[in-house]
């Protein structure tokens, strides 16, 4: 079941399928919300596009994972309760970070068009997000411990993403108003919500390497429906009620 390079703690077979099982929900919801978008005037498709490619690029991401490609072995210190039990080399897949280069600044734009904020605005947030991407690979391929001066630096980066979206981003969707509002209030509560998720999973997996890598699968695969399929429909279930000439798009 090894494809690619093996690390001395990698998935196993229960791993790989549910990589497998996340590929699919990932690649079944993008099949629905184009044959969705087919449905709507070539006007109102924007959404449709931009959650369609979120959970492609996921779907692609996962198939490489679920055949432990996308990885490499990087050299990891097995610490319980403080003592050094064990040194080796743990599998980091770095094809996430590529996913997420692509899909987190989509989520964004997601929520950012949504409530209708100005572009330097957004583009000011996608940079800072791309940076929290960024950093958090760097982090977790280095092999030492200053592997979390980088996570660090990518929360910091993070912060400044959650104050966009929960102090601009909603000012503007308030003024706004109506399913504006609460379309972006109900998919930024859960975007924030989630985010904050990740640095922790990160902290566990890539960065203190207390959880098993099979763990590691089910713990950002959960975390990756729901703030890919899930976060989609409920932002696309919104947009039925919202005209996109009241954005300006
Ligand atoms: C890292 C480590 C560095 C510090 C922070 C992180 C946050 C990552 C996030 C990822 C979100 C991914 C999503 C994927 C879509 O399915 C890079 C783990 C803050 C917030 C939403």
């Amino acid at each position: 079941s090894v494809v690619g390079p093996h690390a001395n703690l990698a998935i196993t077979t229960h791993g790989s399928d549910w990589y497998f099982t996340v590929c699919s929900i990932m690649g079944v919801t993008t099949i629905g919300i184009m044959i969705w978008a087919l449905k709507k005037p070539q006007t109102h498709r924007l959404f449709h596009y931009i959650t369609a490619l979120i959970t492609a690029v996921a779907c692609i991401a996962y198939w490489c994972m679920a055949c432990d490609l996308g990885q490499t072995p990087i050299q990891a210190e097995f610490v319980r309760r403080g003592i050094t039990r064990a040194a080796g080399t743990r599998e980091i897949f770095y094809v996430r970070y590529i996913d997420w280069f692509v899909t987190t600044p989509l989520l964004l734009l997601d929520l950012l068009l949504t409530a209708g904020v100005p572009w330097p605005t957004i583009l000011v947030t996608l940079v800072a997000d791309e940076i929290m991407i960024v950093t958090g690979l760097v982090g977790a391929l280095t092999q030492t411990r200053y592997k979390w001066g980088f996570w660090t630096f990518g929360m910091a980066a993070f912060f400044f993403v959650v104050y966009e979206l929960l102090v601009d981003a909603r000012r503007h969707a308030n003024a706004l108003g109506g399913p504006i509002k609460s379309t972006f209030m109900r998919c930024g509560v859960l975007t924030i919500f989630l985010w904050f998720l990740y640095p922790i999973a990160w902290g566990v997996s890539e960065g203190g390497n207390v959880i098993h890598p099979d763990s590691e699968a089910v713990f950002y695969g959960i975390l990756d429906v729901l703030a890919k399929p899930v976060f989609s429909i409920l932002l696309l279930l919104g947009h039925r009620n919202i005209d996109p000439a009241m954005l300006g798009l």
